[in-house]
């Protein structure tokens, strides 16, 4: 007998671990659709369908090959929907002598794999997750020996490692870091290219159609859909991104739009972390495109920084520090979720806007995320967990791994600075100096107090008042807090009046479950 291979949602490469030394005349490759994975959160339509579809393709890629695979869908009347109850039901099918799979992505579907043995009374060997850059292991020694674990630091040791734009020992262009380029806001004229997206075919168009039947409660619209759901359509948006966007990429990473969702973003996270397509390939074009001359230094590094830097340091740290790193709560931040974060019915141009174009595409860029719906969350103190659950759910490439640090760390601080050495508060003039969304927003980005003053403004100084025993030692926190106190009293004291007046307005509308939203 062989052995039973189980290949999960986001571990869709050829080139698995788990799949390494697969004899296609004796063992069987297991893929399970279970309704637990899209209800744990409840995920987008677009981001179940995403993985589902890319799961059947490369089911019958495989089989094509030549290769046995045992594929269960989740209309199949038996399905138990859970992993567990599917290794279960397979193991008594097929016999097999052992389990072989690659360890995945989330600590929870970690913790399920240590039931399985006893379960199934046979051996499961974990395997290595080798699609990245930089092993948990050598991440564990790098941040032993550099003591300081900051995300530049990493990177730059991984630029040595790899060679990647590299001279020898020196960064290309003699700097490390373009970034002081990368914050031009988008002028008037410039329109960004059409994107490139795909038609579902007929498997893919049967999982839509299942997926609107199940899951329409779900948040986000389903159609149209356009991702890429097999390997040569992935490399097909890759090759388009590199020729069409990648150019202007680092000019306009940190540039916000009203009505364009992607401007020159690679929408490739997806892909990458549902395995189509590998990080060391993607870093491989954009370097080559540079050295062709197809693409300037600042566009080329900016880009691979996001991947070998920061995608890199964000999933080691997740492994270096979970399961406690999920539990802290630096800022004591407690807030309910408010239920606009799933309507998108909220004043707020720039927080419905980033809204909007999650729930059409199961997407929005970084700087969306960071300084918009996650800086809200952050001057708002929303409860960790709830807001960590918003962005599992409603994006095509959250998984644990990455959404977590960026969440819980990058955005809320609360881990007290592990991944980010201050939290990345901002008011209005952020929102305002980057995008054009204040332009035809009810409030105004300059007013700090009054009806029609942001509200980003009044929570920005507020959040500072409330977490000054937290925040105010850190030397890069200095100079805001020198500008707090250099305000006479009676305004701080109007500040802090607004900002409870809003959110106790938003409280009103807060609901302990989502509504439901078509
Ligand atoms: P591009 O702007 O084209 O960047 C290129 C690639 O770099 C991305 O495809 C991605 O693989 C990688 N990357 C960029 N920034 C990061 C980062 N901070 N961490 C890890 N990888 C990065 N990314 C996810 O893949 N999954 C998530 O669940 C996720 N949640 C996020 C939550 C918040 C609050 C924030 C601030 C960021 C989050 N990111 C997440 C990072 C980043 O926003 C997305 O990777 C990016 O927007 C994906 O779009 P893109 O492919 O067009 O990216
Ligand atoms: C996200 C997701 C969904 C919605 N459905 C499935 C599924 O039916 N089967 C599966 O193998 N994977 C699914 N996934 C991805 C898993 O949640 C992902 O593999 C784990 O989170 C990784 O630990
Ligand atoms: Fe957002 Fe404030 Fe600008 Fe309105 S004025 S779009 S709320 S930053």
């Amino acid at each position: 007998t062989g052995r039973l291979r189980l290949v999960l949602g986001d571990h869709l490469s050829r080139d698995l671990s788990a799949l390494s030394d697969l004899d296609p005349g004796r063992d069987v490759v297991l893929m399970v659709e279970v309704a637990d994975e899209a209800r744990h959160v409840r995920h987008h339509k677009q981001k179940i369908a995403l993985i589902l579809a890319a799961m059947r393709h490369f089911a019958q890629d495989l089989a094509a090959e030549g290769v046995t695979v045992d594929y269960v869908r989740l209309d199949d009347p038996d399905n138990t929907h859970s992993f567990g109850g599917e290794l279960r039901r397979a193991v008594a099918r097929h016999g097999p002598a052992s389990i072989v799979v690659t360890e995945p992505g989330e600590w929870r579907v970690r913790q399920m794999m240590r039931d399985w043995p006893s379960d199934t009374g046979l051996e499961v060997e974990i395997r290595e997750d080798d699609r990245f850059f930089c092993s948990r292991a050598e991440f564990q020694d790098l941040i032993a020996a550099r003591k300081t674990g900051r995300m530049e630091f990493f990177y730059r040791e991984m630029r040595r490692r790899t060679g990647i734009l590299m001279q020898g020992d020196a960064p290309e262009g003699g700097t490390w870091n373009f970034d002081s380029q990368n914050r031009k806001r988008l002028p008037r004229g410039l329109t960004p290219p059409p994107r490139r997206r795909f038609t579902p075919d007929a498997t893919t168009r049967e999982v839509l159609d299942m997926v609107g039947a199940r899951f329409g409660d779900h948040f986000g619209d389903l159609e149209p859909f356009g991702w890429a759901v097999t390997r040569p359509d992935a490399l097909a948006a890759l090759d388009h991104f590199i020729a069409d966007c990648l150019p202007l990429f680092g000019d306009y990473q940190d540039a916000m739009k009203a009505d364009a969702d992607f401007l020159f973003h690679g929408l490739l996270s997806p892909y990458l972390n549902c395995g189509l397509l590998t990080a060391r390939e993607v870093c491989a074009r954009a370097e080559t495109a540079f050295r062709d001359g197809a693409a300037p230094l600042n566009a080329a590094e900016g880009f691979i920084r996001q991947i070998l830097g920061w995608r890199e340091f964000v999933r080691g740290i997740y492994w270096a520090e979970m399961p406690d790193y999920a539990r802290s709560n630096h800022l004591n931040a407690t807030r309910d979720l408010p239920t606009f974060y799933w309507t998108g019915d909220t004043t707020m141009r720039c927080m419905a806007q980033c809204i909007a174009t999650t729930r059409r595409h199961a997407y929005a860029h970084h700087i969306q995320r960071l300084m918009v719906t996650g800086n809200f969350a952050l001057l708002a103190g929303i409860a960790p967990p709830q807001i960590e659950e918003w962005y599992l759910a409603v994006y095509a490439d959250a998984f644990d791994w990455v959404e977590l640090p960026n969440v819980h760390g990058m955005v809320m601080h609360a881990d007290g600075g592990r991944l980010g050495s201050k939290p990345y508060a901002a008011s209005g003039a952020y929102i305002n100096r980057m995008s054009d969304y204040c332009t035809g927003c009810r409030f105004d980005p300059k007013a700090k107090l009054g009806p029609d003053a942001c509200p980003f403004n009044y929570l920005y100084w507020t959040f500072l008042i409330e977490n000054r025993g937290a925040l105010s030692d850190n030397p890069r926190m200095a100079l805001p807090y020198r500008n707090l106190d250099a305000m006479p009293e009676d305004r701080r004291r109007a500040i802090a009046d607004h900002a409870a007046r809003f959110l106790d307005a938003q409280a009103a509308w807060v609901d302990s479950d989502p509504p439901p939203r078509q």
